[in-house]
């Protein structure tokens, strides 16, 4: 399955590494975008790799969760809402892949580290989703996550990973709403809806706060990232962030997190929450989450089934290559 590692982007611009290297400091120095020509340092060039192409999978992975859902949506409106939705996680991972090939390794190579189980993808998506509120709580906390650690990569150094992840927060904004609103209706129906609604976010806190990644001091990244302007926050950060967003909005809901140490801080004017298990979360990113096995199975299966269609595109552009060589001009002439 491994193919060798191309790209259509010139790796290293031609410069010598120091001038290259002065001109990337410069950069990061002045807040400004690093591009695919550009000289970049190896380590930035792998991080960013490692970082963009697994935000890539998550997505392709994270449409399964969801996608399950699609046939038993309670309503058609729900179903084509659901569906619009599954297919933007798609696209995202489209744009992501294609920013990750700008830095130099082709799609097929990361397809294939994802398939090989070599590359991770977010710990979130080891979860089944086992009512229709589980749905409402991914698009509520899950999208939520996802958009309070996506805002800030809106300024990530990297400009191709910059300029996907604008068009990426727009869509996760509305999938958001569409989580919010799913569970809005539940918990303002009937006492057996809202508890469904209820039990569906005490599955969805744990492992959503753990979507922002370990705790800063097990992070061994994120300083690193940090200083190349990759990553704005850290993990902590992030973390506390969204939960002083989420806690009135669960008010608003008219629901809570079952989290007995979730208060106030007036001292520090933020939400003081508890441990999370982080046994679990390394469980969930080694591969022994409760559903790492069935989800990768699910993604080679596709992966099998569709090639027809990438054997049918090569063909069809070899085809058109073909036909747009000079001689052709010829001949219709
Ligand atoms: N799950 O040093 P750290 C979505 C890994 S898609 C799995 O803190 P870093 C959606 C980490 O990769 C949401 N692995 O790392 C889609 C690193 O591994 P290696 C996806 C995790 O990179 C469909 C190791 O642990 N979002 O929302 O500085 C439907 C050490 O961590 C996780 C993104 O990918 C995790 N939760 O920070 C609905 C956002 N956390 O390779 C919704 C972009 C950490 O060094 N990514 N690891 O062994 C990021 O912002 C950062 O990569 C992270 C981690 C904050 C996730």
């Amino acid at each position: 399955m491994t193919t060798p590692t191309t790209t259509r982007f010139p790796t290293t611009a031609p410069v010598a590494d120091d001038e290259g290297q002065r001109h990337f400091d410069r950069v990061i120095a002045e807040d400004s975008r690093i591009e695919p020509t550009d000289w970049m340092p190896d380590g930035y060039r792998r991080t960013l790799t490692r970082q963009i192409s697994q935000h890539a999978h998550s997505e392709i992975i994270g449409m399964q969760p969801e996608a399950n859902w699609i046939t038993r949506a309670p309503s058609l409106k729900r179903k084509a809402i659901l569906m619009a939705k599954v297919q933007d996680e798609a696209g995202h991972g489209l744009y992501l892949y294609s920013a990750a090939e700008t830095l130099g390794t082709n799609r097929d190579e990361l397809v294939d580290q994802l398939l090989t189980g070599r590359a991770k993808y977010s710990s979130i998506f080891n979860y089944p989703a086992r009512t229709w509120a589980d749905i409402g709580a991914i698009g509520w906390l899950v999208d939520g996550a996802a958009i309070c650690n996506q805002v800030p990569l809106c300024r990530c150094s990297y400009g191709p990973y910059a300029r996907a992840m604008i068009r990426v927060c727009k869509e996760e904004s509305f999938h958001q709403r569409q989580g919010w609103e799913i569970l809005y209706s539940l918990s303002h129906g009937t006492a057996a809806q809202k508890q469904m609604a209820q039990e569906a976010i005490n599955r969805f806190y744990g492992p959503a706060l753990q979507m922002f990644g370990p705790p800063d001091e097990d992070s061994p990244n994120s300083q690193q990232s940090m200083s190349w302007n990759i990553k704005r926050f850290s993990n902590d950060e992030l973390r506390q962030r969204f939960v002083d967003m989420i806690v009135p909005q669960a008010e608003a809901l008219g629901l809570h997190f079952e989290d007995p140490d979730l208060k106030w801080n007036e001292e520090r004017g933020h939400y003081d929450f508890g441990e999370l298990d982080w046994t679990e979360f390394k469980a969930a990113i080694r591969g022994s989450g409760p559903c790492n096995v069935q989800r990768l199975q699910r993604r080679r299966q596709a992966f099998d089934d569709g090639a027809w269609v990438r054997e049918a595109a090569a063909a069809y552009a070899e085809k058109t290559a073909s036909r747009s060589t000079p001689e052709r001009g010829l001949h219709v002439a």
